[in-house]
């Protein structure tokens, strides 16, 4: 195996491949910021399936399609309530966000994350947000990297 080849399965599990990257981007670039009901309503209403790890009446957090770390949960408010995004949020809403950062918390316990995690909320098209329903990232599992991209 060439020297390149070998970093690059190293790297592998530390940041995604820049195809990769180039694709989430794309697919934030091309979502359109909207009220319509997004993907995250079917797995709320078990019309699609989804690898549930955690749900309460309020809360409701799954691992996400695309992992950007061997931990990669979503977690999302049952009901979104005009929530598309934070830059949406208004003083109503501050109980169920206090309730999805601890909600986070009790999931990286749970999914054994003892050395630390990252929460990551992404906010419009430069946020590179590509669902319009309010949710936190859950990554853990590998080392972060600062500044994020
Ligand atoms: P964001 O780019 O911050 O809007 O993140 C949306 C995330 O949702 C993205 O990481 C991929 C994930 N996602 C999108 N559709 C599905 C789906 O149908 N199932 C699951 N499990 N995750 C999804």
């Amino acid at each position: 195996m060439s020297s390149g080849k070998r970093l690059q399965v190293l790297n592998s599990h530390i940041s995604p491949p820049p195809s990769a990257m180039a694709s989430e981007k794309d697919a934030a670039l091309a979502a359109v910021p909207s009220d319509s009901p997004t993907i995250f309503d079917k797995i709320i209403k078990k019309e699609i399936p989804a690898n549930v790890v955690y749900e309460d009446d309020k809360v409701l957090a799954f691992r996400d399609i695309n992992p950007q770390a061997p931990t990669h949960i979503v977690l999302i408010p049952k009901v979104r309530d005009g929530l598309t995004g934070l830059s949406k949020a208004e003083e109503r809403h501050i109980e169920i966000l206090g309730r999805l950062l601890y909600t986070a918390k009790v999931v990286a316990k749970q999914e054994n994350l003892k050395e630390g995690f990252r929460i990551v909320i992404n906010d419009g098209p430069k946020g590179c947000q590509s669902v319009y329903h309010i949710h936190v990232h859950l990554l853990g599992g590998r080392q972060m990297n600062w500044p994020p991209g």
